[in-house]
């Protein structure tokens, strides 16, 4: 290969890199959901259990700052079950849907209060800023463990705020690294289509277009599942998960 040719490869390889680099970028905009009016939608609903035995409530040792936090146990939020097996806090989504109807809002803050986040899953969209609060007299922390959104490790004094936004999808873990028993979940959700199960495990996602979707249910302690839904228009469509514990599921596999 002569010099000139040499330097046609090159220039070629870096022309074709430049072409992926854009179509990659311009793929990902394209891939936004776009939001309008939804007629004669559909709804689906559902409830979440856990399959197996109920397990028992755990508590987690707060032995910090006790005259905020108290001199009990907390209770874990880490997975919520009731007597007939209902889950609470699991977030039930559509997946793979890119229009539809408008945005619901999302909730505006979130607070550290009696040393405990409230509250303890919370789903905003993208683009969103929300005030993350400190309602107690003592310093928190908050910590959050994002990997597309720039994380970030701040102390919130008593009675302060941190004002965040929160671009692009994910699902993000925040801790109080001055107490570590303090979890929640923000999920940054790129469409409206979504709900979090109350405590008898209960969901309703309404305005759903006709079609078939992907529905996920995800729980922070289980991990995700899914299935396929057809809505029609202005129809009811069913949903139910029943849900397996990771421990359990590996137990199986033994
Ligand atoms: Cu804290």
């Amino acid at each position: 290969m002569n010099k000139n040719a040499g330097r046609y490869t090159c220039f070629l390889a870096v022309a074709l890199f430049s072409l992926v680099l854009f179509f990659g970028n311009s793929r990902d905009i394209m891939a936004a959901y776009e939001e309008g009016d939804v007629s004669n939608g559909g709804t689906i609903t559902g409830t979440v259990k856990i399959a197996g035995d109920v397990p028992e409530a755990k508590m987690l040792k707060a032995d910090k700052d006790q005259a905020t936090c108290g001199h009990e146990d907390i209770p874990s939020e880490a997975l919520i079950v009731s007597g007939d097996s209902a889950i609470k806090n699991v977030v039930v989504s559509i997946t793979n849907i890119s229009k539809g109807k408008k945005f619901g809002g999302g909730i505006a803050s979130l607070d550290q209060k009696g040393c405990v986040f409230v509250p303890h899953v919370a789903i905003v969209p993208p683009g969103s800023t929300i005030d993350l609060l400190n309602s107690d007299d003592v310093m928190h922390n908050l910590h959050s463990w994002s990997m597309k959104n720039t994380a970030f490790n701040e102390g919130v004094a008593g009675h302060g705020k941190l004002p965040k936004t929160f671009e692009f999808p994910e699902t993000i873990k925040m801790t109080c690294d001055v107490h570590k028993w303090m979890t929640a979940w923000l999920i940054v959700q790129d469409n409206p289509y979504y709900a979090i199960t109350g405590a008898d495990g209960k969901f309703k996602i309404d305005g759903v277009p006709a079609g078939t979707y992907t529905v996920q249910a995800w729980q922070e302690s289980i991990g995700k599942t899914t299935q396929e839904v057809t809505v029609s228009a202005g129809g009811e469509a069913k949903a139910d998960f029943n849900l397996e514990e990771k421990a359990k599921k590996e137990r199986k596999r033994k």
